[in-house]
């Protein structure tokens, strides 16, 4: 039950942000990192994958780990959920849309003008000089989780490529962090969809939002009951919470025209 005072906030919002986490790709089929059972960090440890440390110790084992995840995503396509939230930006006169996620599934789904936060799978850079790669990457071999993977080496100096992702203890992209914090500062409500908040400097885009007076939304099934005045929460699958809002509060059913 979606309640009518958010449907309302939702109809008159002119500033949108969406902000989103792993959760809204779990539909279709990425893994998230924290959940039980099923999360990445179940099965790896991130202090082995997700540092600078790692990949200067094991730069093969490493980049063997994200070619994996970047055949995964090549294999995934865009679910219901990427696209209400591609639907959505053709209700407000003004969108944002904010992702933790390295995968391309919202820009597959119509997102554009995406702001990631964390870097993205499909854009290396090298570990020595920092330039980023211009040689597209090839289409990985047949996904197999632990399989170690030589990087390429950069044109430039011939050092090792990295993943363009950002790392624990590495700083955001400034440019991105920047447009993120001052969209949720601007924002009249912000929908955070699938995302632990657990990860900072990223986690604060939600906080920034409320205290700067917008109504926020947390749409996921791990959600906690609403906690504050104009927080609301939609406790369920974003690949369903996110249509259903969309057909509430504007009548159109996704994949609808005209
Ligand atoms: C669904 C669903 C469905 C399921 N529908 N929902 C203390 C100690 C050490 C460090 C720190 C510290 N305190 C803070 C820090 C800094 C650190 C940090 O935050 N650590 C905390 C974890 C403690 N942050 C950093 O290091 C950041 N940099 C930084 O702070 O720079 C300054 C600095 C410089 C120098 C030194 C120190 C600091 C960088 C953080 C980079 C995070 N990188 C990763 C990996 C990216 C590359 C990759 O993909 O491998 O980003 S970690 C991982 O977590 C990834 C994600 O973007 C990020 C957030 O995860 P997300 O998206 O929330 O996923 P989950 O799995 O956590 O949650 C999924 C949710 O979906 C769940 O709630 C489910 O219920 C839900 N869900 N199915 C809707 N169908
Ligand atoms: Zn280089």
């Amino acid at each position: 039950m979606i309640p009518s005072s958010l449907l309302t906030a939702l109809r008159s919002a002119r500033r949108l942000v969406v902000f989103t986490g792993a959760g809204v790709s779990a539909e279709s089929g990425i893994p998230t990192f924290r959940d039980a059972l099923t999360g990445l960090w179940q099965r790896f440890d991130p202090a082995a994958l997700a540092t600078p440390e790692a990949f200067r110790r094991d730069p093969a084992l490493v980049w063997g780990w994200y070619e994996w995840r970047r055949m995964k995503v090549l294999q995934a396509q865009p679910n219901p959920a990427h696209h209400a939230i591609a639907e959505l930006a053709r209700h407000v006169a003004e969108f944002t849309l904010i992702t933790q996620n390295v995968d391309d599934l919202h820009e597959r789904a119509g997102s554009d003008a995406v702001i990631h936060l964390h870097g993205s799978l499909q854009q290396p850079r090298c570990f020595a000089c920092a330039r980023s790669s211009t040689t597209p990457l090839a289409v990985p071999n047949e996904p197999e989780d632990g399989r170690r993977v030589e990087p390429p080496r950069c044109t430039h100096c011939g050092g090792r490529l990295r993943p363009g992702v950002v790392w624990f203890g590495e700083s955001l992209p400034a440019t991105a962090l920047n447009a993120a914090f001052d969209a949720a500062r601007q924002c009249d409500l912000l929908i955070s969809v699938g995302t632990s908040g657990v990860v900072y400097p990223a986690a604060e885009v939600p906080h920034l939002a409320w205290t700067s007076g917008a109504v926020v939304v947390h749409i996921n099934p791990q959600a906690a009951a609403r906690q504050a005045e104009r927080e609301f929460v939609l406790r369920g699958p974003a690949g369903e919470e996110l249509p259903e809002l969309l057909r509430q509060a504007f009548g159109r059913a996704l994949g609808a025209r005209g």
